[in-house]
């Protein structure tokens, strides 16, 4: 596993972070019964989380960028390099106790992500990547699936939310594509946990669109370190640019690509 210092940094905060929302996960049960619900208490445990990475990343890196899902742009004097995070990722899984949810902490360096760091505390697994170091879940290196047929191949996706009603009908048209020739389709509900999947080998590849990048951001470089192909869902080369993704292994990356252009 990645052991250098910058990994021990990212690590440590994920660690802290992770035991809040561990524990406000624990909460969660106990909230659904109750008349207002845990919706409140999500976005609290969301914000909570958020707080504790941006304090423990700042203090030991002082000066860097953030982009995150709650604070949004937060600029630093350090022009070159800025954290991604995601500090819930999986929202919808949280809030309806399924342990399904991760931190997702990524650093770009003049331009280039060049670390990836996701982290389910429910599971209490941790993925890890740094460019060129290879892939790691928790001390077990990551390698792509090797099935070329898609036919055998389990594909991951994401399906929009009803906030996204026009996005409906075109991912049902991709579906129905995938649908026709993959072995069958999975939707868990993390985009960061679906690439982690895809870099572990259990999915052959995985689409999805209307992404931000800390939802993405870690999660590629992961791929990338197994030994796996990533795009755009149109095939175009910068999946942060365009909020949408498509990842796997080289054969069943490119074949999922022409499903879904021919949907
Ligand atoms: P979140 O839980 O951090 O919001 C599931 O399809 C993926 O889409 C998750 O990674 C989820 O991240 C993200 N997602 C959910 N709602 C979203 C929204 N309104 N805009 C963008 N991404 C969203
Ligand atoms: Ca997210």
């Amino acid at each position: 596993m990645i052991r250098s210092a910058l990994m021990n940094v990212m690590t440590a905060a994920a660690l802290k972070a992770g035991r809040g929302l561990k524990r406000d996960f624990g909460e969660v049960e106990n909230l659904q019964v109750s008349l207002k619900g845990p919706g409140d208490f999500v976005s609290l445990a969301d914000k909570k989380c958020e707080a504790t990475l941006y304090e423990e990343l700042a203090k030991a890196r002082p000066g860097y960028g953030f982009n995150m899902e709650e604070r949004g742009i937060v600029e630093g004097p350090d022009k070159s390099h800025v954290w991604h995070i995601d500090p819930l990722d999986g929202t919808t899984n949280f809030l309806h106790g399924l342990p399904i949810f991760a931190i997702s902490i990524a650093l770009e360096r003049d331009g280039h992500i060049v670390a990836g760091l996701i982290y389910n505390p429910a599971t209490d697994d941790m993925y890890v990547a740094e460019k060129g170091q290879g892939a790691f879940q928790n001390n077990r290196r990551l390698r792509v699936s090797a099935r070329r047929d898609m036919s055998e191949a389990l594909i991951g996706c994401g399906v929009p939310h009803l906030g996204k009603a026009a996005a409906h009908p075109r991912f049902k048209a991709e579906l129905g594509a995938v649908m026709a020739r993959a072995v069958n389709v999975r939707r868990l509900g993390a985009a960061s946990l679906d690439l982690a999947d895809v870099a572990a080998g259990r999915y052959e590849a995985y689409w999805e669109r209307g992404l931000q990048s800390w939802d993405m951001a870690a999660g590629i470089l992961l791929v990338r370190e197994a030994g796996g192909y990533v795009s755009d869902a149109d095939g175009g080369d910068n999946p942060l640019a365009t909020g949408t993704i498509c990842a796997g292994n080289e054969y069943i990356h490119r074949q999922l690509l022409g499903l879904i252009a021919s949907a």
